[in-house]
């Protein structure tokens, strides 16, 4: 998980071209810039990325870079999508070793 860090930088992203983020547990997480263009209008406003072994992909669907998308594909071929509306996305960062 090289690529999930804790931005500190102090710069707040400003959209997905810049960075894809979201907040947890008070703490802005930075995921790097938007780099697949998951809906097709040419424009990166995904980042893929992996969890417990699936494939995910988190995308920022109303262009303020915030992730409010998960698309999860699981190894057995099945795909969840989640719209992320509330505080907490629906994963547990713990499972990324990076949080306590
Ligand atoms: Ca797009
Ligand atoms: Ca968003």
């Amino acid at each position: 998980m090289e690529d999930w860090f804790v931005s500190d930088s102090g710069d707040a992203p400003v959209g997905p071209a810049d960075s894809l983020w979201t907040y947890e547990d008070g703490s802005l997480w930075d995921l790097g810039p938007a780099d697949f263009d998951a809906d097709g209008d040419g424009t990166p406003e995904s980042r893929a990325s992996e969890l417990d072994g699936d494939q995910v992909l988190l995308s920022d669907t109303d262009g303020d870079g915030r992730v409010d998308r998960v698309t999860t594909l699981h190894t057995d071929g099945t795909v969840d999508v989640a719209d992320v509306t509330a505080e907490r996305l629906p994963w547990s960062p713990t499972s990324l070793g990076r949080l306590e």
